[in-house]
């Protein structure tokens, strides 16, 4: 059963190391060192030799202050407590695995990326550590080099991909103390594939053609919208999580909606001329057609349009 939100604030908890400091890494990353949990971030060894400033961020309400953070590096990365990955999907696994041999059997491992399929590679990777999923809906924006922006607030849950994982419940009430709300949820695949859809829907349009999430409400996506969302639902059927094109395009709507006035990550990212994360989001999803022999033209043409635009 999902516990609810939680918003409850613990004396003092073992330090996060935080993987992965682009735009929500970094907002991640202030919060809880805002909300007084010891916190740092592990860095690739070819940062090294970059100028790492205090991290410059700015709030939702819009005040902007500089904050300390500890760093580390990968290859000598200290004693890791608990590590919260927050690198785009693509590079979840080659980020980790320069760790293995390192982190101490017990030591729990938390994913927050958007797609799916990662999370059992990371299982393979580290068998006898706890390996938890999450996902996330807070807005955030890089605006320069260690700068972030806190675009909007979210919800944040977490939940068990293996066995060893389950006592660790109490991760999602350290994460709410700093994120306002966090909750945990033995049914995280459920919420995972929910999310897919939302960025099914939304991530490639926004991409391609240049837009902000609030630009999807306009009546010429109506149609394309629908399409995305039967054939996902389609595919979420044939994997036994029950939903309807209807009901993904409410809730796409919805988060369109609550995010209007924000950037989806894909649009940055292809601004940026950075990898996306089209792979783990889309490709996931016709990978998991193809198992079922379910066409997905829709989702296949757009697929392809940001590859060829990548
Ligand atoms: O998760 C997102 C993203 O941009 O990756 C959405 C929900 C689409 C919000 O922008």
């Amino acid at each position: 059963m999902p516990s609810g939100l939680q918003s409850s604030r613990l004396p003092s908890s073992p330090q996060w190391s935080l993987l992965g400091c682009g735009a929500l890494g970094g907002v991640f990353a202030s919060l809880l060192t805002l909300s007084g949990q010891p916190t740092r971030v592990l860095l690739r060894d070819r940062h090294r030799s970059t100028l790492h400033p205090g991290i410059d961020f700015t709030s939702l309400e819009g005040h902007t202050q500089l904050i300390n953070i500890e760093r580390g590096f990968i290859s000598q990365p200290g004693q890791i407590k608990r590590l919260l990955v927050m690198t785009k999907a693509g590079q979840v696994v080659s980020a980790l695995t320069p760790l293995v041999g390192k982190l101490a059997t017990g030591v729990p491992i938390v994913l927050l990326h958007n797609g799916m399929g990662i999370a059992e590679q990371v299982v393979q990777l580290f068998p006898h550590n706890p390996v938890i999923a999450g996902v996330t809906s807070h807005g955030a924006m890089q605006s320069g080099h260690f700068a972030f922006r806190h675009t909007g607030k979210g919800e944040t849950w977490l939940g068990p991909v293996n066995e060893a994982a389950k006592a660790h419940a109490a991760l999602a009430d350290d994460l709410g103390a700093a994120l306002g709300q966090a909750g945990w949820d033995e049914q995280i695949l459920a919420r995972q594939w929910q999310k897919l859809a939302i960025n099914c829907a939304i991530n490639p349009l926004t991409a391609l053609y240049k837009l902000k999430n609030g630009e999807l409400a306009g009546p010429r996506f109506a149609d394309v919208l629908q399409q995305i969302c039967v054939e996902v639902a389609d595919v979420m059927q044939a994997e036994g999580q029950p939903t309807s094109g209807d009901e993904l395009l409410r809730r796409a709507m919805t988060v369109v909606e609550l995010t209007a006035d924000n950037y989806s990550s894909m649009y940055q990212d292809m601004e940026q001329s950075r990898e996306t994360e089209i792979e783990a989001i889309t490709g996931f999803l016709l990978a998991c057609a193809a198992k079922h022999g379910i066409a997905v033209p829709v989702n296949q043409g757009l697929y392809q349009a940001i590859k060829e635009k990548s």
